[in-house]
């Protein structure tokens, strides 16, 4: 089997090139879908994107595994071997209106457990990757380990759609929590805002309905970092399944944990 050397050479060489294939693709007329709402697009791009991946891993990693979200990928129950999961353009609604504040997502796990972690922010050409256990970088510049904060000087990424009545969270929770905190940001893109908290430009990000390929990458590069990823029960993520998120420092997390969400 390829080194993890190699797997991870290769995966910046083909992120790059995907990103290059978007943005050219500014210049030209998208074909825009809905999926399963109408606020739930897929362009031509996503898919040539998810594409291209499969076919340059299945030619140079003929038994790597991709799980992607255009679903061109293999359909997976367990997670054997190395997995690559793959959202294409993660932040679909803001590549489409605004043509930045999106990126291309990859984690690598490798029997289930998360090796390589990959977010492209195409437009800025800013590149975050790692290894497990070798340090994440920023292009080629080594990023801190994750600084813990205070809950009210924290500064939490939260979409304000929790805000509102909703199936998965009390609004009045979410409300209190928006209250206490520094500030709240919201950027449509999880690989992008997880980015930002492996960074410390947020010091969490809560998302209530996640799927693997907007959390895989970012949570790799998180946990590299000394973060925590969990759902908002607290439990371990599943690299298959979607999911609640919550992604901080360790202190913060199980300050959230005790204050909104036990
Ligand atoms: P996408 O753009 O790849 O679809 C927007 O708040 C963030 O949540 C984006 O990362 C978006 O990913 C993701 N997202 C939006 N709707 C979702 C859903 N129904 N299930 C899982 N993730 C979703
Ligand atoms: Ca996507």
């Amino acid at each position: 089997m390829a080194g993890i050397d190699e797997i991870h050479a290769q995966a910046v060489r083909w992120i790059k090139e995907a990103g290059q294939r978007i943005t050219q693709s500014f210049e030209t007329i998208l074909d825009i879908e809905t999926k399963s709402s109408m606020n739930d697009l897929v362009t031509n791009m996503d898919k040539d994107v998810e594409h291209f991946f499969i076919e340059r891993i299945a030619e140079r990693f003929p038994d790597h595994i991709v799980l992607g979200e255009e679903g061109a990928g293999h359909d997976l129950e367990e997670l054997k071997g190395v997995v690559w999961i793959i959202d294409p353009i993660d932040g679909t609604m803001n590549f489409v209106h605004q043509q930045r504040n999106f990126a291309i997502s990859i984690g690598i796990v490798e029997n289930g457990v998360g090796k390589i972690g990959l977010i492209y922010d195409v437009v800025h050409d800013e590149l975050y990757h790692c290894i497990r256990g070798e340090g994440a970088f920023q292009n080629e510049k080594r990023i801190e380990p994750m600084k813990e904060a205070k809950l009210e000087e924290s500064i939490v990424g939260l979409n304000a759609i929790w805000l509102t009545e909703n199936k998965k969270i009390d609004k009045d929770v979410t409300a209190q929590l928006v209250r206490e905190v520094r500030g709240t940001r919201s950027y449509g893109s999880a690989a992008l805002e997880l980015i930002y908290v492996a960074t410390g430009r947020l010091n969490a990000y809560i998302s209530m309905r996640l799927a693997p390929w907007d959390f895989a990458g970012g949570t790799i590069i998180i946990e590299e970092l000394g973060g925590k990823v969990t759902d908002l029960k607290g439990n371990p993520i599943h690299y298959l399944k979607k999911s609640s998120l919550i992604a901080t420092s360790p202190k913060l997390h199980e300050a959230i944990m005790e204050r909104y969400l036990s």
